[in-house]
């Protein structure tokens, strides 16, 4: 299971905040490294609907193959989404998909 350690759902943050990554029941491993039950973070920020089945998956969202568990993003003020997706050594999505529940947060004026 993947899961946004920080921030919350609902959480008001400054432009510039750090995003952490949690997983359970599954390993990190950097991109290239073919290892059962382990992959590589994903983030999509704002985005709709899910990168495609099967398929590695492009940009968005953004990678973090080298097994990185937090980031630093920044964003507009208003509204955005946030949600993880599990990418293998390839970047493809596991079957079924490891997917995070996409949490809404506000940026500071
Ligand atoms: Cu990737």
């Amino acid at each position: 299971m993947v899961y946004i350690v920080s921030p919350q759902d609902g959480d008001t943050v400054e432009s510039t905040f750090k995003v952490v990554f949690g997983l359970s029941g599954m390993g990190i491993a950097p991109a290239g490294i073919e290892k059962e039950h382990t992959g590589h973070h994903h983030l999509l920020v704002d985005q709709e609907s899910l990168p495609a089945k099967g398929l590695p998956m492009g940009n968005p969202p953004l990678h973090f193959g080298k097994g990185q568990t937090e980031t630093e993003v920044t964003l507009e003020p208003g509204t955005h989404t946030l949600q993880l997706i599990l990418g293998n050594h390839l970047h493809v999505p596991h079957d079924p998909a490891v997917v995070s529940e996409k949490i809404t947060i506000t940026i500071k004026d």
